[in-house]
């Protein structure tokens, strides 16, 4: 089965999925990175989500390597750009900043990419994705050069990610971006997924297991997390049985 099929079979059945983000410039530490891959296997996490707006060492594929050496989850692609491919993932979240003007990230970077994708048969997630404000300039903000959508302007975010739904594109992904302050309000992902019925991805400063219930309560099918184990790796297995709870609730 594809990932695409997978993540829109929880999404039929209720049931939610976590991704933990490694940004490669975060983990130069081997050790820590291998501590991460071990509490993720542990805690039985879906995928990995492995990328960032900008990345300044050469070691995503030593990344990607090393966590397929060492657990069997599917390492998915979350690429700053069409330069973050490498032939070793398991696919690629084919980004689409619906909510930005900035056409080299709404149709640019994707010319460039896709014959490498081809010849890589690698899974393409076809994926609109959306930056919310989250209160201040995130990197992702800056380095896209676009505008995120005002974080209580829940009409523009629906009728966006709508727009991308219509367009063709399998999930959306509101995304405060990485450390954010403040993560996406409850208000702003139940109002987008009221409006669209494919999967929705969430992520952006989910930082404690509070933030990532009410992520869930308000219709995220899946939760990235990144940040946020840097300084408190445990949070994993705390979100994870949140995550293991509602999918056994969701089998009921
Ligand atoms: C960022 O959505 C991801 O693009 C995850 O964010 O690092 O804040 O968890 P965090």
């Amino acid at each position: 089965m594809s990932i695409l099929e997978v993540i829109q079979r929880r999404h039929q059945a209720g049931k939610k999925s976590i991704a933990v983000l490694v940004d490669p410039d975060k983990v130069n530490d081997p050790g820590k990175l291998r501590h991460l891959i071990d509490l993720a296997n542990e805690n039985c996490i879906d995928f990995f989500f492995v990328g960032g707006s900008l990345l300044t060492r050469s070691n995503l594929s030593q990344v990607i390597q090393t966590i397929k050496e060492n657990v069997s989850i599917p390492v998915v692609l979350f690429p700053g750009s069409s330069q973050q491919i490498d032939p070793a993932a398991d696919a690629i979240l084919f980004l689409s900043l619906i909510s930005g003007r900035n056409p080299d990230l709404l149709i640019g970077q994707h010319v460039q990419a896709a014959p490498l994708l081809r010849s890589y048969r690698m899974e393409v997630l076809p994926t609109g994705y959306m930056l919310i404000n989250s209160g201040k300039l995130s990197s992702v903000a800056y380095i896209s050069n676009t505008i995120p959508i005002p974080d209580d302007k829940y009409d523009i975010a629906a009728c966006t990610a709508l727009a991308g739904q219509m367009l063709g594109l399998r999930l959306i992904y509101l995304d405060a971006g990485s450390g954010a302050e403040r993560a996406i309000s409850a208000k702003m992902i139940a109002a987008v997924r009221k409006t669209i019925d494919v999967p929705l991805v969430v992520g952006g400063g989910i930082n404690t297991r509070e933030k990532a219930q009410a992520a869930l309560e308000a219709g995220a099918d899946m939760i990235v997390i990144g940040n946020a184990l840097e300084k408190d790796p445990d949070l994993l297995t705390e979100i994870s049985e949140q995550v293991y709870a509602w999918n056994q609730q969701a089998e009921k």
